[in-house]
C-alpha cells in the first residue's frame, strides 16, 4: 500500500481486469464518504479506472442494497423482512421437504463468475456434500465455456491468457475477434501497441483505433479463421518448424482448409479478400503477434469449433508458447477465471478436475472427509438446468448466488416462467436484482470492499481482495450463508472464514490443473499477485505456462480440423435481421450493480436497438423513436439509435436490461453448452406500426 493511501489496497468488483484500486472510508466522516482511487502497482490498470471503477462505491453506502433477509408466506404474497434465522430454517426445512420428496437432485444450485474462489469453490462443495446434488452450474457457461474448451482441448490447459497482460505491448500485431475492450475492459487497450485487426459486425469504439476492421456477419467468425488459416498456409505464413517441433495433427487441418478460399470466406462473412489478405500479412510479417477472442465470436453454438479455428490459425503462424506471441481468450467477469476453476461447474471438481475422473473424486473426497462414492456425477449445464426447473424430471428448489438469470440467461422469458414453476427460489444478492424478487428467501450479503478473498484475473494471477469496510449490520458474507446452511442440513465442515476456505482450497487443487497449493494470502500481498500453477510454497508461480511444452500427455499442441456451419438460426421473410447483443462502457451484465449507481444510469440510462441508417429509413425511425424487435421467442422495446457504424443487415442491443434475452436463441454448443448470444433471426417495426406491416417484413437484405 502506498503511504498516500489510508484505504485498503482492493480491486474493482466489476470485470476480469481486476483493476487495482484502494478503497477508504474518510475518517470522521459519515456513511456516505467512501473513495476509490487507482492503485499503480498493478499491472493491469497501472493507474487507470473506467467510470463503472470510479463510481464503484457508491453501491457500498446508498439505499439501493438490501440490509434485512426477505421472505414471503405465501407464493403471490409480499417480500416482507424476517430475522436470519427464520430465513436460514426456512430454507433448509423447504431443502428438506423438496429432497424427501423428490430425491437430492431436486434441489439445484446457480453459482457466478464474480464470486471469489473461496464463494465458488464453497458453493460447489455445498452442493456436493450438503445438498449432495449434481444439479450445480453457473453463468461462467454463458461466458467463458466456448474457449475453455477449445483451449482445454488444444493445449491442455485453459488459463485466459497464458501470459501476463504486459506481454501484449509487445506483439506487433494483435487479432481481436469479436470484444470490444476499449468498452468493455478500457484499461486493457493501453496494453495494445502494436497494429490491431478487429473483426465485428460494427464498427466500435475498438475498432475506431484498429489498423483493420473485419466487419463480417454475426455468427460467421468460424468462416473467417478458416479463410486467414487457408491464406497463412497458401502464401507461406505457416511456421514449419514450429509445426513440426511442437504441435500435432496440422497435416488434417491443412486438408480441411483447402477449401476455403478467400472468395469463399468472402463469400461467407461479407469481408473483401483484400481486408483477409491484408490481416494475414499483418499477422505472418510480425515478430510478435497475438489472436485474442472475445464473446462476439464465441457466444455462438458453433462457439467450441470457432475458437478452436482460431487457435489453429495462431499454431500455424507459431504463436502459442513463444515469448510475445500467442493465443488468449478475454476472460469476463471479475473472477470469471477461477469460478470456472473450482467446482461450481457441473461436470468439475476443484483444480479445474473432471468430476468423472475416479482419481480426481478420490482425492477431493478425502478433502471433504467423505466418501468418494456419495460424490455425485456431472449435472445439467446452466441453460439446460434453468430449462428444467419445475419439470416433472427436474429440480424443485434453486438456491442462486452472484446472477440474475432473469435478465441475462437466453430466452429469458422462458427462464422466467421456469423460475415462477419452482417450489423454493433462494436469492443471496446485495440488491433485489429481477431474480431475487421473484424469490421465496431473499438473503442480503456482503460485496467486494467488506470482504477478503481471493479473485483471479484474466491472465491467471491470483489477487487479494481486502476489506476495507464494516459491512452493515443485517448482512452476512456468502461463506457464511453456506456454513449455516450446511450446518442446519446436517452437515459440518464448512467455514464461514475465508482464510480457512483458502486454505482447504489450497489442498483440493493440490495436483490439478489449476494448483494453488502454494499460493498464500501472505505471498499474493507480498507479490502483487501469483500465476498460478504455483503447485509449493516455493515455487515461482507460471506466468507463461506454455513456453517450454504444452500440459497435453506428449507436451505438444493438438491441431483440431473443423467445419464452418451457420448460425442455428438464419435469418427469412418472416424475420428478415441479424439481432446480436452485448455491453456498453456503462453499465455491467445484468445491471444489477450498475443501474442503481446514479452517473452510471445518467451515461446508459435505457435499452436501445442499433440500426443501420437504411433500415431506419425503411422504418420510418429516427434515433430517439421507440422501435419493436420481435423474435420467435418474445419481443422488446428500445430506443432507436441509427448509426452508420453497424451492417445493414443486423440491429444491436445491449443486453443489460430486462427485455433483450426475451429475444435471443438458446440453441446450445454441442461441446460446451453454450448458448447462440451472439445471433438470431428477429423483425423490427415502430411500435404503432401494425404486425405484418411493411417495416416488420422489410425485404430480405
Ligand atoms: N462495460 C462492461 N464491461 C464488461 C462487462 C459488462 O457487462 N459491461 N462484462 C464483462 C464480461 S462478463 C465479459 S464476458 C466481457 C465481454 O467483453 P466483450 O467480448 O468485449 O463484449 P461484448 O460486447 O459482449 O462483445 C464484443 C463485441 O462482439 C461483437 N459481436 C457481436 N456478434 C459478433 C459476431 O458474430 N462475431 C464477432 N466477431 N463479433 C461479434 C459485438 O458487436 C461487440 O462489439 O466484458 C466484461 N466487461
Ligand atoms: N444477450 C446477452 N446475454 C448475455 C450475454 C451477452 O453478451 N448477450 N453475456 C453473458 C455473460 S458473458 C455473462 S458473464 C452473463 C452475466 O449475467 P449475470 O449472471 O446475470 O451477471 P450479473 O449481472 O453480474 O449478476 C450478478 C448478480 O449477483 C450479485 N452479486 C455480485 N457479487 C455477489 C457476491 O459476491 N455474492 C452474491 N451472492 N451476489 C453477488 C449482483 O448484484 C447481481 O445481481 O450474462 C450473459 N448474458
Ligand atoms: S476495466 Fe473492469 S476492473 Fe477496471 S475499473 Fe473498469 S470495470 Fe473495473
Ligand atoms: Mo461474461
Amino acid at each position: 500500500m502506498s503511504p498516500a493511501h489510508v484505504g485498503a489496497a482492493t480491486h474493482c468488483p466489476y470485470c476480469a481486469l481486476q483493476c487495482g484500486m484502494y478503497v477508504t472510508r474518510e475518517p470522521g466522516a459519515g456513511d456516505g464518504a467512501v473513495t476509490v482511487t487507482p492503485r499503480q502497482d498493478v499491472p493491469a490498470n497501472e493507474g487507470a479506472l473506467c467510470q463503472k471503477g470510479w463510481t464503484a462505491a457508491e453501491l457500498l453506502t446508498g439505499g439501493a442494497r438490501l440490509t434485512t433477509p426477505l421472505a414471503r408466506e405465501r407464493r403471490d404474497g409480499p417480500l416482507v423482512p424476517v430475522t436470519w434465522d427464520d430465513a436460514l430454517d426456512r430454507v433448509a426445512a423447504g431443502v428438506r421437504a423438496i429432497q424427501e420428496r423428490h430425491g437430492a437432485d431436486a434441489v439445484a444450485v446457480f453459482g457466478g463468475g464474480g464470486l471469489t474462489n473461496e464463494k465458488a469453490y464453497q458453493l460447489g462443495k455445498f452442493a456436493r456434500v450438503a445438498l449432495r446434488t449434481s444439479q450445480i452450474d453457473y453463468n461462467g457457461r454463458f461466458c467463458m465455456s466456448s474457449a475453455a474448451a477449445a483451449a482445454g482441448r488444444a493445449f491442455g490447459m485453459d488459463r485466459g491468457l497464458p501470459f501476463p497482460i504486459t506481454d501484449l505491448a509487445g506483439a506487433e500485431a494483435v487479432l481481436l475477434a469479436g470484444g470490444n475492450v476499449a468498452e468493455t475492459m478500457p484499461p486493457f487497450m493501453r496494453h495494445l501497441r502494436g497494429a490491431l485487426i478487429v473483426a465485428d459486425p460494427r464498427e466500435t469504439r475498438t475498432a475506431r483505433r484498429a489498423a483493420l476492421h473485419l466487419r463480417l456477419a454475426p455468427g460467421t467468425d468460424l468462416a473467417l479463421a478458416l479463410g486467414l488459416l487457408h491464406i497463412a498456409i497458401t502464401e507461406g505464413y505457416a511456421d514449419e518448424p514450429y509445426i513440426a517441433a511442437r504441435t500435432t495433427g496440422f497435416e488434417a487441418v491443412r486438408a480441411s482448409v483447402a477449401t476455403w478460399w478467400p472468395e469463399r470466406a468472402e463469400r461467407v462473412t461479407g469481408v473483401p479478400v483484400a481486408d483477409l489478405r491484408e490481416a494475414v500479412r499483418l499477422l505472418g510479417t510480425a515478430r510478435t503477434a497475438v489472436i485474442l477472442t472475445g464473446r462476439g465470436a464465441e457466444q455462438h453454438a458453433k462457439g467450441v469449433d470457432t475458437v478452436t479455428a482460431f487457435i489453429d490459425l495462431a499454431l500455424a503462424l507459431g504463436l502459442p508458447g513463444r515469448a510475445g506471441s500467442g493465443y488468449g481468450c478475454l476472460t469476463g467477469q471479475g473472477n470469471g477465471q477461477g469460478g470456472r476453476e473450482h467446482g461450481q461447474k457441473a461436470d468439475q471438481l476443484p483444480g479445474y478436475r473432471r468430476i468423472d475422473d475416479q482419481a480426481a473424486r478420490a482425492h477431493v473426497a478425502r478433502v471433504w472427509g467423505v466418501d468418494p462414492a456419495e460424490l455425485p456425477g456431472p449435472g445439467r449445464s446452466a441453460y439446460e438446468l434453468l430449462d428444467a426447473l419445475g419439470t416433472p424430471g427436474g429440480p424443485k428448489g434453486l438456491l442462486v448466488f452472484g446472477s440474475n438469470p432473469v435478465v441475462s440467461a437466453p430466452r429469458s422469458g422462458h427462464v422466467a416462467g421456469r423460475l415462477a414453476a419452482l417450489d423454493l427460489l433462494v436469492v443471496s444478492d446485495l440488491v433485489l436484482s429481477e431474480t431475487a424478487a421473484m424469490a421465496d428467501v431473499v438473503l442480503p450479503t456482503t460485496q467486494w470492499a467488506e470482504e477478503h478473498g481471493t479473485m483471479t484475473n484474466l491472465e491467471g494471477r491470483v489477487l487479494l481482495r481486502r476489506q476495507a469496510l464494516a459491512p452493515p449490520p443485517g448482512v452476512r458474507g456468502d461463506l457464511e450463508i453456506l456454513a449455516d446452511l450446511a450446518a442446519r442440513l446436517g452437515r459440518p465442515g464448512f467455514s464461514g472464514d475465508a482464510g480457512v476456505v483458502f486454505d482447504e482450497l489450497r489442498r483440493a487443487s493440490a495436483g490439478g490443473i489449476a494448483d494453488y497449493a502454494g499460493i498464500t494470502y501472505e505471498r499474493i500481498a507480498a507479490e502483487t499477485g501469483v500465476f498460478w500453477p504455483a503447485p509449493s510454497e516455493d515455487h515461482p508461480g507460471t506466468p507463461r505456462p506454455f513456453l517450454d511444452r504444452f500440459p497435453t500427455p506428449d507436451g505438444r499442441a493438438r491441431f483440431v480440423p473443423v467445419d464452418y456451419r451457420p448460425p442455428a438460426e438464419e435469418v427469412d421473410d418472416d424475420y428478415p435481421y441479424y439481432l446480436t447483443t452485448g455491453r456498453v462502457l456503462a453499465q455491467y451484465q445484468s445491471g444489477a450493480q450498475t443501474r442503481r449507481i446514479h452517473a452510471l444510469n445518467d451515461a446508459a440510462p435505457g435499452p436501445y436497438a442499433e440500426l443501420h441508417p437504411g433500415l431506419a429509413a425503411r422504418l420510418g425511425v429516427s434515433t430517439g423513436d421507440m422501435v419493436r424487435v420481435e423474435s420467435r421467442r418474445g419481443a422488446t422495446e428500445a430506443v432507436a439509435r441509427v448509426s452508420a457504424a453497424i451492417r445493414h443487415d443486423t440491429i444491436f442491443m445491449p443486453f443489460h436490461w430486462e427485455g433483450v434475452n426475451r429475444l435471443t436463441n438458446p440453441a446450445l454448443d454441442p461441446v460446451s453448452r453454450m448458448p447462440e448470444f451472439k445471433v438470431c433471426a428477429v423483425r423490427v417495426r415502430r411500435p404503432d406500426a401494425p404486425g405484418g406491416s411493411e417495416g416488420e417484413r422489410g425485404r430480405r437484405p
